[in-house]
């Protein structure tokens, strides 16, 4: 059997190996950070944006803005571009003329969307504003680059960002996106953990910012989604105002939202195994592949069905591939076993004799026949939600077990070590998380549960608790 490298204890070399067996993206472009998605690597991630489309067209906008930024309209948020100007890169040139004014490649859209929000919004009527763009930006990364987890080209930025006439239902669509993002991680199996982070940690600029982390295979976690309340910071600085009903000009309330190709990196770390991808039917090219089993005997009756099942699949909704190649079946049962499809679907001329054909599962593995009589359409669907909780509950667990409360920081080191992400009860106070992370080389993710009552202290000031937080080694 294929080596790909064990996926608990040596996530890295596990995940680098079945992007590229799988053939996902080919990290080898000459720029660090930019890889190039592969067609079967480009169809997980067109389903995987399907998926978020359909959610976000219910009541948001899709749009484009262009890519570069002039720099004036970028440096104009001072927290904004304080947190990203070491990230951006710059075009200068065009050919062989300086340009008056250098323009960025968008890190991200505040900049680029909002002078022009301030020119479409004048009155309480125009509000609010909802709208999304599945753009590529990039951030010159100085961390340890890896494929789809930090990039520096983000080829899937999916941000959406809105803007409100109160400062109630700015917070209430924080809450939305939040949903919004549950529903996506949902549907591709992926856990998740949601906290506020903590405001050293915030998006520059924000007031303050939600994320959503998934713990990986080896422990450490992955921020897979964030959901800022950017208040009336951002429509200060670009006078993004409306007059209310009172008559009265005021600056708008706004959010911004936005997950990225983590995402897919997130649903193949959650269900991948050792012999390869394990992909949720949500967002597997194929969620039947048929293997008709070919020998010069009655190779044509075997075929004919093959291509009848294919047909009544497809026009109940499935989506079905079908492996016609001249190589012999345990090669194409490896192939699909790596390239993770849902189900496997076999069929020889004696299994057509028997009036039978075999279907296997990819996650369980499990081999069980089916009757050619049956209403096969409806039991694929049935066994393809199978699959997907079964998915999904293991990811959780998984994910579960990790998990670990302390009352005391001592331990903490080996505790992350060992792949765990800790809960304890926090103060709250900047300079006691900050020592926190000082000390123990571990960061203070966020708080999953804010002003609670609680008899507990800080376990590291001993001042009276406030909240729970997580702390984790991240990537
Ligand atoms: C915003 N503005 O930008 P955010 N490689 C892969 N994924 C990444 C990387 C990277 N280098 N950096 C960030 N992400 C807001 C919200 C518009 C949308 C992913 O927020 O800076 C992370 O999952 O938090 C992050 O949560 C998401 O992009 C949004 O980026």
């Amino acid at each position: 059997m294929a080596d790909y490298g064990d996926k608990a204890t040596n996530f890295s070399e596990w995940f680098h190996n079945i992007l590229e067996v799988a053939q996902i993206t080919d990290a080898r472009y000459p720029i660090k950070g930019m890889a190039v998605w592969l067609p079967y690597g480009f169809q997980i991630r067109k389903h995987t944006l399907n998926i978020y489309r359909e959610l976000l067209d219910k009541d948001h906008e899709e749009v484009l803005f262009p890519m570069l930024i002039p720099e004036t309209e970028l440096a104009k948020e001072g927290i904004h571009v304080k947190g990203f100007e070491d990230e951006v890169y710059w075009v200068t040139h065009g050919g062989p003329t300086e340009l008056n004014e250098k323009l960025a490649l968008r890190p991200t859209s505040e900049t680029s969307m909002y002078p022009m929000f301030s020119l479409w919004i004048r009155s309480h009527i125009d509000l609010p504003i909802k709208q999304y763009q599945v753009v590529n930006t990039f951030r010159y990364e100085t961390k340890h680059t890896r494929p789809l987890i930090r990039v520096r080209e983000i080829t899937t930025f999916a941000e959406a960002h809105t803007v409100h006439s109160s400062a109630e239902e700015c917070a209430e669509q924080v809450e939305t996106g939040i949903e919004i993002y549950k529903t996506l991680f949902d549907e591709m199996g992926i856990p998740y953990l949601i906290s506020k982070r903590p405001v050293w940690d915030k998006f520059p600029g924000a007031e303050y910012t939600m994320a959503f982390d998934t713990i990986m295979p080896d422990g450490k976690t992955l921020q897979i989604g964030t959901v800022h309340n950017l208040g009336q910071t951002f429509a200060e600085t670009f006078d993004i105002t409306f007059e209310n009903k009172e008559g009265e000009h005021e600056y708008a309330y706004q959010t911004c939202y936005g997950i990225s190709d983590r995402v897919i990196a997130a649903a193949i770390a959650a269900h991948g195994d050792e012999k390869g991808l394990v992909l949720p039917p949500t967002i597997s090219p194929s969620q039947v592949t048929i293997i008709p089993i070919i020998f010069k005997k009655g190779a044509e009756e075997v075929m004919a069905k093959c291509e009848e099942i294919k047909e009544a699949l497809e026009s109940n909704g499935i989506r079905v591939d079908m492996d016609t190649r001249d190589i012999r079946p345990g090669k194409k049962f490896f192939d699909w076993e790596l390239k993770g499809t849902p189900i496997r679907f076999e069929l020889g001329p004696r299994d057509l004799e028997n009036n039978k054909a075999v279907i296997g599962r990819r996650d369980t593995e499990e081999k069980m026949e089916i009757d050619l009589d049956e209403d096969i359409p409806a039991k694929i669907i049935e066994l393809l939600g199978e699959i997907d909780s079964n998915l999904k509950e293991n990811a959780w667990k998984s994910q579960e077990s990790h998990l670990i409360e302390v009352d005391s920081l001592d331990d903490v080191a080996s505790l992350v070590d060992d792949g765990k992400v800790i809960s304890f009860h926090w103060c709250g106070d900047e300079e006691c998380g900050k020592a926190i992370e000082e000390e123990t080389d571990v960061d203070v993710l966020g708080i999953t549960e804010e002003d609670i009552e609680t008899d507990k202290v800080c376990p590291h000031c001993g001042k009276p608790a406030k909240h729970i937080a997580l702390m984790a080694k991240t990537y």
